[in-house]
């Protein structure tokens, strides 16, 4: 415990102060439900990297989006875990720290790793909110009681199998349907989807897998009244989607290309995009991601929480994020059974039949970590103490 007399002198109380003491990461697997397919792959089943800040009693928990292989971004499982072992760990352990938001600046030596970065700062935002008995929406800044989600659905073997899941959701009540898209898997599945459902929200997802010279091709998605295209160009760009936006009456929405605050104003100021997709593993961690939110606020962009196939933790993070003001889209944070038959959260994150998820007024996520599920499906671990 911090010296009372110090703590008053600094107008903090002293548990409003978490000393580091341990982090554990490890490495869980659980099978999808039913396999994911983008324009750069097909997943059966998830590798995921989940870490625990001890601190005075207290268990922070955070979950890395990298992936099983480099294909969504240059990080993946087996970048994360050594950035996190030998440089960003060991940058908090036996640190003081206020709250997440002091993360950014003990991590600042290292470049990018995004997603590394992000499962640990908030992990500590998660510890933050629980030792202070707070809702960690709160804690963020939200003001929404519930949030509209939508659903993401990947390419399947045939368009009637796509019809048919689009069908299920609806009748789930999920407020918009995303579907991911790629050449040949595109304007002909659109033109069914529209032929079958005229008035539902629809929007696609291309993943990157088009180039700047299909702007021909691009420009027929306008005319199925798409809320959006997603990320139609490639993953680091901007100045070339500027271009593209000029040229379509969709709007299009960039995923992959906002990594920062910083490349969400570029976006903002070149006109790249109207709307924005924030993943707060992607912008490496909440800190950057309130500043994403709030600079798209400033430039009357609306965004949205988009999905990595999180499991409960991530997820329930995703929904605290969800709660700020400028969050005004429905997002691809969905129900745990559309990705796992048990997930590792009680309770396990659920939609109502009118599409949304209500918040919890419980410290924390209000949802509570199930550790011995956790522990039998871990298949690596590490801790590191102070
Ligand atoms: O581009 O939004 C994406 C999943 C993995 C990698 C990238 C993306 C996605 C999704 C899934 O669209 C969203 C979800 O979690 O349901
Ligand atoms: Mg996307």
């Amino acid at each position: 415990m911090f010296p009372q007399s110090l703590c008053a002198l600094w107008g903090k109380l002293p548990q409003d102060i978490m000393k580091i003491e341990a982090i554990t990461l490890r490495e869980i697997q659980m099978p999808l439900v039913h396999f994911f397919e983008t324009s750069f792959g097909r997943t059966y089943s998830r590798r995921i990297l989940l870490v625990t800040v001890h601190s005075e009693g207290v268990d922070g928990w955070g979950e890395s989006v990298v992936g099983e292989d480099p294909f969504y971004s240059s990080e993946w499982i087996e970048s994360a875990w050594p950035t996190l072992t030998q440089y960003l760990i060991p940058a908090l352990l036996g640190q003081r720290l206020e709250s997440g938001r002091d993360c950014p600046a003990h991590f600042a030596k290292v470049r990018a790793h995004r997603m590394a970065k992000a499962a640990l700062e908030n992990a500590i935002w998660d510890a933050e909110a629980t030792q202070n008995q707070i809702p960690l929406w709160k804690l963020l800044g939200g003001s929404r009681t519930e949030i509209p989600c939508g659903v993401s659905i990947g390419i399947q073997d045939s368009v009637e199998q796509l019809l048919e899941k689009i069908q299920t959701e609806l009748a789930a009540g999920y407020r918009r349907i995303k579907i991911k898209v790629k050449p040949r898997w595109d304007i002909n599945v659109l033109e069914r989807i529209r032929s079958r459902w005229a008035d539902i929200t629809l929007t696609c997802d291309a993943n990157s897998a088009y180039t700047l010279d299909q702007v021909e091709h691009l420009r027929k998605f306008d005319q199925f009244n798409l809320l959006m295209i997603e990320q139609p160009l490639w993953n680091d760009d901007i100045y070339y989607h500027a271009r593209l936006q000029k040229e379509l009456r969709t709007a299009v929405c960039l995923d992959e290309s906002i990594v920062s605050a910083r490349s969400a104003a570029f976006a903002a100021e070149t006109g790249a995009c109207r709307i924005v997709n924030i993943k707060v593993g992607r912008v490496g961690g909440f800190s950057e991601a309130l500043k994403v939110h709030d600079l798209c606020q400033t430039h009357k962009i609306p965004v949205w929480c988009g999905g990595m196939l999180e499991t409960g933790i991530g997820r329930a993070h995703n929904i605290a994020l969800s709660t700020l003001q400028n969050f005004s889209l429905p997002g691809d944070v969905s129900a745990s059974k559309r990705y796992w038959k048990e997930d590792i959260i009680e309770p396990e994150v659920e939609v109502s039949p009118q599409g949304m998820i209500a918040i919890s007024n419980a410290p924390g996520t209000g949802y509570r970590v199930r550790p011995d599920m956790i522990e039998k499906i871990t298949v690596r671990k590490e801790t590191l103490k102070a």
